[in-house]
C-alpha cells in the first residue's frame, strides 16, 4: 500500500467570501445553465474574491434544489486527480462534486448528449461502498475494507463554462462538470487487483484516443477517497455505505460528438462501451 504522501496544495479552508443572496444568484445561474444549457463567463469574472468555499456552498445549494425536484443523490466524484487532468484543465488542486442518480446510463445505452454543450468522456475507476467511512486520517485499508467492489466507470463532462475554460472556484460551482456516467465492465473486490497498475484504454469509433494506468491517480485511486473522506470531515460529514465514488479521470478528456462509438478497456476487468447519441 502506498504510504502517506502529501495532498496537492489544498486551498480549501478559505472561509467563504460571498453573502448568502450572493451565492443563491450564482446557483440559479448554474442551474440554469445546466438545465437549458448554455455557457455562462467564469464566476469569477464578475466575482473575484470568490473563494473555494463559496463554490461548495453553492454546491450545496444545486443539491437542495435539486433534491427539492424528487432528483436523489448516489454518490460523490472527485476531479482533477490526475496530473493528465489537472495539465488539461489547467488547474492543480482535486475538486469533489455530487452525482445523482438520475446521471447514471446503463453501459451498452446511447447516451443523450442534446442537452449539452461540450461535451468530453473520460474512464475513472468507480468504488462502490458498504460501510460508511469518517474521519480525517482515513488510511488506504480502511478504504478498501469499506468498499464493496470497484468497477470501471466512463464521466461524460460538460462545462457550462465558455469554451470549457475556468478556474477552481467556477468549475466547484458548476459541479466539476458532472454531466453523465456510466458503470460497467467486471465489478471486482478491491483486493483483488492491484489498484495501482489497471491499464485503462479508451477507444473513439476504433480508434485509441487516451490510455494510462489507474495510478495516474494519485498514485492509487484509493488515494482519492482519503482526499474526499477528510474534505467531508472537514465539513462535519462522512462518506455514507452505498455510495458510488467516481475517483477522477486517469487520462485528459476528450471530446465527443453524437455518432461516436466509445469503448473503454480496462485490464482485468472487462470494458464498457457506449454510444454518443
Ligand atoms: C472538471 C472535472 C474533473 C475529473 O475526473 O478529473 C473530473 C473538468 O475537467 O471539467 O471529473
Ligand atoms: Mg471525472
Amino acid at each position: 500500500m502506498p504510504t502517506a504522501a502529501p495532498w496537492p496544495q489544498q486551498r480549501v479552508g478559505r472561509p467563504p467570501m460571498l453573502d448568502a443572496a450572493t451565492l443563491d444568484e450564482m446557483a440559479d445561474i448554474v442551474a440554469r445553465a445546466q438545465a437549458a444549457p448554455h455557457t455562462m463567463p467564469k464566476l469569477t469574472d464578475k466575482h473575484p474574491g470568490m473563494t473555494i468555499e463559496d463554490g461548495y456552498a453553492v454546491q450545496d445549494r444545486l443539491l437542495a434544489k435539486w433534491e427539492a425536484e424528487g432528483r436523489s443523490l448516489i454518490g460523490l466524484k472527485a476531479g482533477l486527480t490526475s496530473k493528465a487532468k489537472m495539465e488539461q484543465m489547467g488547474v492543480s488542486e482535486p475538486s469533489f462534486g455530487i452525482l445523482m442518480r438520475d446521471t447514471l446510463d446503463p453501459e451498452g445505452s446511447v447516451i443523450p448528449t442534446d442537452r449539452l454543450i461540450h461535451p468530453r468522456v473520460e474512464a475513472e475507476i468507480a468504488f462502490v461502498m458498504k460501510d460508511e467511512l469518517s474521519g480525517e486520517n482515513v488510511t488506504i485499508d480502511e478504504i478498501l475494507d469499506a468498499t464493496d467492489y470497484i468497477q470501471p466507470a466512463i464521466e461524460i463532462l460538460d462545462s457550462r463554462f465558455e469554451k470549457f475554460k475556468f478556474d477552481l472556484e467556477s468549475v466547484i460551482a458548476d459541479n466539476g462538470s458532472s454531466a453523465r456516467f456510466v458503470m460497467g465492465g467486471r465489478a471486482r473486490r478491491p483486493r483483488d487487483v492491484d489498484l495501482r497498475t489497471i491499464g485503462m484504454v479508451m477507444e473513439i469509433d476504433g480508434e485509441i484516443v487516451a490510455c494510462a494506468s489507474s495510478g495516474a491517480v494519485l498514485g492509487h485511486p484509493a488515494r482519492s477517497i482519503q482526499m474526499l473522506v477528510a474534505w467531508l470531515h472537514g465539513r462535519g460529514r462522512t462518506l455514507p455505505a452505498g455510495s458510488i465514488v467516481l475517483t477522477g479521470g486517469a487520462t485528459e478528456a476528450i471530446a465527443i460528438k453524437p455518432g461516436n462509438a466509445v469503448f473503454a478497456r480496462f485490464q482485468d476487468m472487462g470494458e464498457i462501451s457506449v454510444r454518443i447519441g
